[in-house]
């Protein structure tokens, strides 16, 4: 199996000890300090009393990006917003937790023989827990020991990555490795140490990774949000904004036709912390809300963000975020308005933009029977950068950057607006839900003609290593934030030089039973409260 970017994650596995003397917190404090790459949560005891302790460890994790895991609860980890579950042999709920914990949870399974591993079926696994490879007093109901040969046979054998466990330490970590191990996993080699900071560090180096500064949270709201300003732009030098943030509000000159918007992302639904800077959430949230504005015909004028903040946020966050925000708004010539800190469970952005709209304000409604459906650019990409991201492949670095950075179609929608293009929308939730928008707000039916698509070559080399049918995916994937748009085949030919990438996607018919025809079988776009 090929080292990807989550095999590296299970490098130095620390697990936590509820029995030891040292505190949990404290005991993963010193994990995290000394390079631990995950951390799970591990409790034969669990009370509601212990609810608290893991909750400040998830945090503590999150802080430094390190996946937190939680061994065999599922409601727990649910509960606690974990990264993922590990499931002993005799759990057989793996389906289960995929169904509860969503599908970009990390999920472990412990298997400790090539027999276990055969008659496991580890589909929709991500990793497997092997041991115990050396004595351990640690689980006193553990298997046999299988030895580093035991561990060479499953390791060899696995589909997935390997984690070892049982009476690892810093001496014996790098024979683990060189049995095929991609983690070693560790116990009372740190929690029962006579010096854990020493012991922690140790397995670290044995593991090849450097020690961490603990990244602490933000205490003074007011002096971070004067920072964060500084390094976003106050908006000042634009002369749309007459007064820029520091007031109650900020005061605006007068701009043509005016045209507002708003958007929420909010992480574990729209993004994922460990998958992206917070420089680049901060860019991506300003594209995909200023898409909007490029698909409404709008020049953006100014940009307002209310932040909410979990409490393991850095100040050095927050100025990231604001540095990536500052960046995408100078690129578009537009300055922050205004904005609002606030404290709360998971990290999440509502924004809004104003514009100078045009001459013509798109609708969805304009789309008439006889017009052809075309996209300005390549769709479905970044759908499958963001599985990329979840699954730690790292093989499509162009699908990844398409999906953490999108941007607005401000060059396109212009020649749009030249040619009098009627109906307009960004491709958000994918091309099937959007184009049902255009098909129910206009009283038609789109119909898609998959035969017309261009595929671009990162997709389709994607979809080949993956299986997957391209045109499904370019009809289902969203956040690719091209716009979709409809016109007569005539008006599309003649802009068609200065559009370079668009293609058709499908046309337009009088209304018939549904809304949409001619996508592959099962192929539906992503939406919100939908599974
Ligand atoms: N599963 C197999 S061995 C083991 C578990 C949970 C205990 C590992 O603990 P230690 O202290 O690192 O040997
Ligand atoms: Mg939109």
């Amino acid at each position: 199996m090929p080292e990807s970017k989550f095999a590296e994650q299970l490098r130095f596995y620390f697990i936590v000890d509820c029995e030891a003397d040292l505190s949990v917190e404290r005991q993963v404090e010193i994990a995290l300090t000394a390079g631990a790459t995950i951390v799970q949560y591990r409790n034969k005891r669990f009370s509601g009393r212990d609810f608290e302790s893991v909750e400040a460890i998830r945090r503590l994790c999150a802080a430094q990006q390190v996946p937190f895991i939680v061994n065999d609860d599922i409601v727990l980890a649910r509960a606690v917003g974990a990264d993922g579950i590990h499931l002993g042999q005799s759990d057989e709920k793996h389906a289960l937790a995929r169904k509860i914990l969503g599908k970009y949870a990390i999920i472990g399974v412990s298997v400790s023989t090539v027999e276990e591993l055969e008659a496991t079926n580890l589909t929709g696994c991500d990793y497997i827990g092997t041991g115990p490879v050396f004595e351990t007093g640690t689980k006193p109901d553990a298997n046999p020991v299988i030895g580093l040969s035991g561990l060479a046979r499953v390791a060899e054998r696995s589909p997935v990555p390997v984690v070892a466990i049982g009476g690892i330490a810093a001496q014996n970590a790098q024979q683990c490795f060189s049995a095929g191990a991609c983690g070693i996993s560790v116990i009372s080699a740190i929690t029962r140490a006579k010096d854990p900071e020493y012991a922690a560090r140790e397995l670290g180096r044995a593991c090849g990774l450097f020690p961490r500064t603990l990244r602490t949270p933000w205490d003074d709201e007011f002096e971070l949000i004067a920072k964060a300003i500084e390094t976003g732009g106050s908006g000042s030098e634009f002369p749309a904004i007459r007064i820029p943030p520091g007031d109650d509000a900020a005061l605006f000159a007068d701009f043509p036709n005016p045209v507002f918007t708003t958007d929420t992302q909010r992480e574990g639904i729209h993004f994922r912390r460990r998958w992206q800077t917070m420089e680049e959430i901060g860019q991506r949230a300003v594209a995909i809300t200023f898409s909007d504005l490029a698909a409404s015909y709008a020049q953006p004028v100014g940009f307002f963000v209310n932040l909410c903040l979990p409490p393991e946020t850095t100040e050095q966050d927050v100025i990231d975020l604001y540095r990536g925000i500052g960046r995408a708004l100078a690129s578009h010539g537009a300055g922050l308005g205004g904005g609002n800190l606030s404290s709360g469970p998971v990290l999440s952005l509502d924004l809004f933009a104003a514009g100078s709209g045009g001459r013509i304000f798109p609708l969805r409604s304009a789309a008439l029977p006889g017009d052809g459906l075309y996209v300005t650019g390549p769709i479905g990409l970044a759908r499958c950068g963001l599985e990329c991201l979840a699954t730690g492949d790292y093989a499509y670095p162009a699908l990844i950057e398409r999906y953490k950075l999108p941007r607005a179609r401000f060059d396109a929608a212009r020649v749009l607006r030249d040619h009098d293009v009627a109906c307009v929308m960004d491709i958000s939730d994918g091309l099937f839900g959007d184009a049902s928008h255009i098909a129910e707000a206009s009283g038609t039916t789109v119909c898609f003609e998959p035969d017309h698509f261009i595929i671009d070559w990162n997709l389709e080399a994607y979809c080949d290593a993956y299986g997957i049918d391209p045109a499904a995916r370019m009809i289902s994937g969203g956040d690719d934030y091209e716009l979709l748009f409809a016109c007569p085949p005539e008006r599309f030919e003649a802009m068609q030089s200065q559009l370079p990438g668009a293609f058709r996607v499908g046309s337009v018919t009088d209304r018939q039973e549904r809304s949409c025809t001619g996508a592959p079988g099962g192929v539906a776009s992503y939406r919100h409260g939908k599974p």
